[in-house]
């Protein structure tokens, strides 16, 4: 089988915004007396904004009204946008930009698959959009993972079959959306979480891409 296309997640694989995306919701949290914590802040990794803020709710225990929870998700993305506004290059995870620069020389192409509306502000931010043929995120997809959508519109937008397709994922999630949109997936973190993929590396530090894309 020939693999002609790559499709990356952005949180958890090319750049960790965990740390932010964490901080906002806790701010957030004391508005209704609630205290996030990091094994919480697990399960939102790869969830939409919209879907993480009521699963938020639900464990608080809170029934915010359609007015609270518009303001809150304003209010969450404010405070988050604040907290990436100081974002560059440095925050690039370990060998990402030696494993693109390989997969670009051998003649990928390379998509974004990303939950996040603010995908291309840190794109720009760190220096990583040149790289990049084609942006799929938050704002062009209805459906969140592990709905395949996001990965199934970065085939399409490349002109590529799913089957000529990797995509590269730390979040259980989008290792499923993978699967359902028939693609091959590449796990970042550790195996008992993303049994699901193809294979698994904890990082991209040393990755032989000639290597690891050999199925
Ligand atoms: P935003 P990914 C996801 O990014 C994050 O993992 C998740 O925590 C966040 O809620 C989601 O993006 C939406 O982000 O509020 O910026 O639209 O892993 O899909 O790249
Ligand atoms: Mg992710």
């Amino acid at each position: 089988m020939i693999y002609k296309a790559c499709l990356f997640d952005l949180d958890g694989v090319l750049v960790d915004t965990a740390i932010y995306h964490f901080q906002a919701w806790k701010n957030l949290g004391k508005k209704f007396n609630y205290e996030l914590t990091t094994e919480q802040n697990e399960q939102l990794k790869g969830v939409s904004r919209v879907e993480s803020l009521n699963k938020i709710l639900d464990w608080a225990n809170y029934s915010a009204t359609q007015e609270e929870k518009s303001n809150w998700l304003i209010e969450k993305n404010e405070e988050y946008l604040r907290l990436i506004s100081n974002m560059n290059r440095s925050e690039i995870l370990p060998g990402v930009e030696e494993f693109l620069n390989q997969i670009k020389n051998q003649g990928f192409k390379i998509a974004l698959g990303s939950a996040s509306k603010n995908a291309e502000i840190i794109l720009d931010k760190t220096g990583l959009m040149p790289w990049f043929d084609l942006i799929i995120d938050g704002n062009t997809v209805s459906k969140s993972k592990p709905d395949p959508e996001v990965f199934l519109k970065g085939a399409e937008g490349l002109a590529m079959k799913p089957s000529e397709c990797i995509v590269f994922e730390d979040a259980q999630a989008g290792v499923e959306a993978a699967k359902a949109g028939n693609m091959k997936a590449i796990g970042i973190g550790d195996r008992e979480t993303l049994y699901l993929a193809d294979k698994v590396i904890p990082n991209f530090i040393g990755i032989k891409a000639n290597e690891l894309l050999l199925f």
